[in-house]
């Protein structure tokens, strides 16, 4: 059974988790792998407490421990657990097309999960008054004026960002997630708002769809 250690909570308004825990989880779902959830304290992450550090040498989240392995970096995970099971295959077969899905979840990652996500993922964590406004909102900007256009030009009539569901939009899972609890308006960019829908009437969209608890989600 491989355990997945992540940051989730569950709020009034929805349950909050890691993005990057997130991605690791559809991952677990469409591979229909057996596993735990553990919930790690947001508090122990930040401070970068020496039990995280001895799991996760950058203090971050998600690790998973699969016996005597533990891995962390959702991506490496993510590559991990999808050569584990042969099980629902998320990258294509052919090398190049293999390298255009890496690369590109390569930029949801660096462009937006690190970029412009947390902008407004962040301040959902905190009570409404603490929430700095101005923030979310250049986050939302820098969606619109960047990373929205990229995903209408790249998926262009396809329902995928490589033709089938792949490694690719495991990241977009993550901002499926953030944009419903956030509720921003997409409505401007047509093929967007279809994809990140798609994304979330995926069935292991279920293991980290804000309307379900923690312990809803605990695990398969
Ligand atoms: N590249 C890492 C990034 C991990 C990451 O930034 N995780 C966030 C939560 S989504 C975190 O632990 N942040 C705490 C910090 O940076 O101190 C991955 O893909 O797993």
């Amino acid at each position: 059974m491989i355990t997945l250690f992540t940051m989730e909570r569950d709020y009034p308004y929805g349950t909050l988790r890691s993005t990057n825990g997130s991605k690791t989880k559809v991952v677990l779902a469409e591979k229909g792998l057996a596993y735990q959830t553990e919930t790690v304290s947001p508090g122990a992450v930040w401070k970068k407490l020496p039990e995280i550090l001895a799991k996760h040498p950058l203090g971050k989240v998600p690790w998973i421990e699969d016996g005597d392995l533990v891995l962390y970096d959702s991506t490496v995970i993510n590559e991990y657990l999808n050569e584990k099971s042969a099980n629902n295959p998320l990258l294509p077969t052919d090398p190049s097309k293999r390298a255009l899905a890496r690369a590109l979840e390569n930029y949801a990652d660096e462009g937006v999960l690190s970029k412009f996500l947390p902008l407004i993922w962040m301040p959902w964590w905190s009570p409404e008054a603490q929430r700095d406004a101005d923030s979310m909102e250049k986050g939302r900007q820098g969606m619109r004026e960047q990373i929205f256009p990229f995903l209408e030009q790249t998926l262009a009539d396809n329902d995928y960002l490589c033709g089938e569901f792949s490694l690719a939009d495991v990241p977009m899972m993550a901002v499926a997630m953030v944009l419903e609890v956030d509720g921003m308006d997409v409505s401007e960019f047509a093929q967007t708002e279809a994809y990140l829908q798609r994304l979330r009437n995926r069935p292991s969209y279920q293991a980290i769809s804000p309307q379900r608890s923690v312990v809803e989600t605990a695990g398969s």
